[in-house]
């Protein structure tokens, strides 16, 4: 009987830089008080439509994004402001979108759900779980007929992992060796389903034996592990080498969006999210490396708060779009 997980791949650990962990630690942070707030403003009703914080996926998205080149491109989910913000995006634009106004990056009109920022490299969240594959599949594609060294991240749950989509995207892309890291979040449920009872295998990536590519099963709360991970996954796909499958493990932080009270997870689970909150994490991490101290990090969460405060400001104080505008900007003949 063969060891499953002696059929993974596993990154070659590189050594910490000091001053990319800080960078790193910066981001992880400007997530979490980004989505704070966004949890604040959707209970009062600032943010409209959906609301999918990133809470426990930060050290997933920022080690993700910190492992790509600046031209790669990123796929991410519906659960994926954490990619924006690593990315740079605007806070303003992000706030103002979310709020549903025509300063937003798709002009109030995506919303959560379907958000896209091209100048920093991210395309559509998509709605339909699973349908960024075959469009990652696709920008692969388009990278390796251009040669330009482009490599495309495709980011997805373990929920999405259970879509069709993903065999179909994974074999074309392994068979015609395309520069794409397929990169799952298992944060342990798809909304009210556990991963224990989708999922045959004990970890998706186990499934990259299948389709000949090397299968990556990290710890999604440990930002420098995920980094290492994709960094060597996108480095043999710049170089030719195909496609990579990769699983980070993380920990849901409570319900699926902020108005589930999440009554089907166990008790226990919710009541030791600590022990997998990513910016506890990376906190000690950069304390014990030395690399920050308390106060650093007590100035950093000021500077931080400070900009998302501003940023809801002036998302609020933006406008809506006309309401004569609303439907010519989201419709076509078909
Ligand atoms: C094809 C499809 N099926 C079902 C849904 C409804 N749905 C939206 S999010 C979600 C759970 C997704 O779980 P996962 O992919 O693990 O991502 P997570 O929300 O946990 O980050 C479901 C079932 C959908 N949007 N698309």
């Amino acid at each position: 009987m063969v060891n499953a997980k002696e059929l993974l791949t596993v990154a070659k650990s590189l050594p910490v830089d000091p001053e990319l962990f800080r960078g790193l630690f910066r981001q992880i942070l400007e997530v979490r008080l980004f989505e704070e707030e966004t949890i604040q403003l959707f209970h009062s009703a600032k943010i409209i439509g959906y609301l999918h914080p990133s809470i426990g996926n930060e050290a997933a998205e920022v080690g993700a994004t910190a492992g790509l080149a600046k031209a790669d491109i990123i796929f991410p989910t519906h659960r994926g402001h954490g990619f924006f913000v690593a990315r740079g995006a605007s806070f303003e634009k992000l706030m103002a979108e979310l709020m549903g106004k025509e300063a937003g990056y798709c002009k109030g009109r995506s919303g959560d759900l379907h958000m896209v920022a091209p100048e920093v490299g991210i395309m559509q969240v998509q709605g339909i779980l699973g349908s960024q594959l075959p469009q990652a599949v696709g920008t692969g594609v388009a990278h390796q007929c251009q040669k330009n060294g482009r490599v495309t991240l495709c980011a997805f749950g373990d929920g999405a992992a259970g879509n069709g989509t993903f065999h179909e995207s994974l074999n074309l892309a392994s068979i015609w060796k395309l520069p794409v890291v397929f990169f799952c979040v298992n944060n342990g449920w798809a909304a009210s389903f556990p991963f224990t009872k989708s999922t045959s295998a004990a970890t998706n990536a186990i499934r990259a034996v299948g389709y000949s590519m090397p299968g990556y099963d990290v710890d999604g709360t440990d930002v420098w592990q995920v980094y290492c991970t994709v960094k060597e996954a996108a480095e043999r796909a710049r170089a030719g080498g195909g496609p990579s499958l990769i699983q980070a493990n993380t920990v849901r932080w409570r319900g699926h969006d902020p108005s589930d009270t999440a009554p089907y997870r166990p008790k226990e689970e919710l009541e030791t999210w600590d022990l997998h909150d990513p910016v506890r994490i990376a906190r000690k991490q950069a304390l014990d490396r030395k690399l920050l101290s308390e106060a650093d990090i007590e100035k950093l969460k000021g500077e931080i708060g400070k900009k998302i405060a501003q940023a809801v400001e002036w998302g609020l104080a933006q406008a809506l779009p006309a309401r004569a505008d609303y439907l010519a900007e989201v419709s076509g003949k078909f």
